[in-house]
């Protein structure tokens, strides 16, 4: 399958990120048409393209555009309505929303008051993972350019529609990435996840009609009113249409973002980055970032794609492709992820906060020899306590690195009990001291 960069298809020019070079490469074309579609017939006609949501859970961007009342509705059509970007990336191995950023800010830019005149929003925000101080900035002045040239404010185009854009940092937290954690954080509360439903689109931002849309979601649509929803449906399948970025990360030759259709295989991708680092071989990788089971080699030819991944038992996520070849000691990979999960649990609802804690200790007991073969049993009984029973999908993200290893390497594990690791050629010395 050939690569298809659309998004990333002038990252290399140099000062990709300017307004100027935007829109000599057809910026700004894709709101015109949209300025000149009713506002309805713009909603529809992402629909209609099919597209999904590229955060992580997959869910259609259109359907949930339709899903904010309209004026006159009883439930909420009288209320402001918002549209929220989660720039605040953070999963594991995820790292295509920041590239994007910092390479074409206004690709976001303009996906921004396409959505927001579908859903008829006057102020949108993109909230930022604060960290990343490069993207802030680089954000910062795309949006201080797109009010300058008219494309931002009052009567942008001489359209007569209103769109203001207010740019936050988030301070650090991974939870809030989820949407409503998020939300909280944006009105200043701590971020802490929300009961759902109500869904965002019914009661978000201070409970009213919120649309929270993904970065990379909002910056494919520009290009979808530009070309039609024909040429969108020409790559990838029925059900999971259209161009991708996947991000390649770990022991591979030339990591980086591969855009592709979705559907394409982690087998073409590695002819495209140039396979595992010499001399070794694939032992296993995530499909959509750690918060997806693992894969092994036996599923080099899943289509990745929100279908061909399910069926092979994970998730597509958010495409992160993280690499692991035959020197990657299964049991302290997932140690690591698991710290990560621990480190950032909420706290609010006790199975993932207590859980994850738990999960730590054990995995420091097996990692350093000093476990037990009743501690895999163990590790499995805490994740089903944790599965399905915690309050937002940090829980659920948390457990799948552990069950889905569990299930490819169960005899490494057992290699670790009353045993200095063995991939570690310090271990020995350090158990003996
Ligand atoms: C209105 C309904 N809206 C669903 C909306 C909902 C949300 C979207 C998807 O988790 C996954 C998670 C992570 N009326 C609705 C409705 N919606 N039903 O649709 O909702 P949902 O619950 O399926 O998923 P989610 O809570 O958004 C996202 C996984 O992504 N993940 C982590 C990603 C991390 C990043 C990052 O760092 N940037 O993206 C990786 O796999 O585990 O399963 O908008 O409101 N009836
Ligand atoms: Fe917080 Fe974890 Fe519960 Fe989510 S699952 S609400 S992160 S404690």
């Amino acid at each position: 399958m050939p690569l298809t960069p659309v998004l990333s298809s002038y990252w290399d020019d140099p000062e990709s990120w300017t307004l100027e070079t935007y829109e000599r490469h057809g910026g700004y074309e894709g709101l015109r048409r949209a300025f000149d579609m009713p506002k309805d017939d713009v909603i529809a006609l992402v629909k209609d393209a099919g597209l999904r949501g590229r955060g992580g859970a997959g869910f259609p961007t259109g359907m949930k555009w339709s899903f904010i009342p309209q004026v006159g509705d009883k439930k909420g059509g009288d209320k402001p309505h918002y549209l929220v970007v989660n720039a605040d990336e953070s999963e594991p191995g995820t790292c295509k929303d920041m590239p994007l950023l910092l390479a074409t800010p206004q690709v976001l830019l303009e996906g921004i008051i396409i959505a927001a005149y579908a859903i008829r929003a006057h102020r949108a925000y993109i909230y930022v993972r604060g960290e990343v101080v490069p993207v802030l900035r680089r954000i910062q002045a795309a949006v201080a350019d797109a009010y300058a040239a008219g494309y931002l404010g009052t009567d942008i185009m001489g359209s007569g529609f209103d769109l203001d854009v207010v740019v936050h940092a988030g301070a650090g937290a991974y939870i809030c990435g989820e949407e409503t954690a998020l939300l909280d954080s944006l009105e200043g509360r701590r971020g802490q996840p929300r009961l759902r439903p109500p869904f965002p689109a019914v009661a978000g931002l201070y409970a009213c009609p919120t649309v929270v849309n993904n970065v990379e979601s909002i910056a494919s649509v520009p290009a979808i009113l530009r070309n039609g929803v024909d040429w969108f449906r020409s790559m990838g399948s029925e059900k999971s249409p259209g161009f991708t970025l996947y991000s390649l990360s770990g022991h591979v030759t030339t990591p980086g973002q591969y855009e592709a259709p979705l559907g394409i295989t982690l087998r073409e991708l590695l002819e495209y980055a140039g396979g595992v680092r010499a001399g070794h071989s694939l032992k296993f990788w995530t499909p959509g970032g750690s918060s997806t089971p693992i894969f092994t080699e036996e599923h080099l030819d899943v289509p990745l794609d929100y279908e061909g991944v399910a069926a092979a038992g994970s998730m597509l996520g958010t495409k992160a492709l993280q690499i692991f070849d035959d020197t990657t000691c299964v049991v302290r990979a997932v140690r690591r992820w698991t710290e990560f999960y621990a480190h950032e649990s909420c706290g609010k609802c006790t199975p993932c906060r207590e859980g994850t804690y738990w999960l730590v200790q054990i995995y420091e007991r097996l990692e350093t020899g000093r476990g037990t073969e009743a501690d895999l049993d163990t590790l499995l009984d805490i994740a089903d306590s944790i599965l399905g029973k915690s309050f937002c999908a940090l829980g659920d993200g948390a457990v799948s690195p552990i069950t889905s290893s569990l299930k490819y390497f169960r005899d490494e594990y057992l290699e670790h009990i009353g045993a200095p690791c063995p991939f570690d050629p310090h271990r020995a010395t350090l158990m003996a001291g």
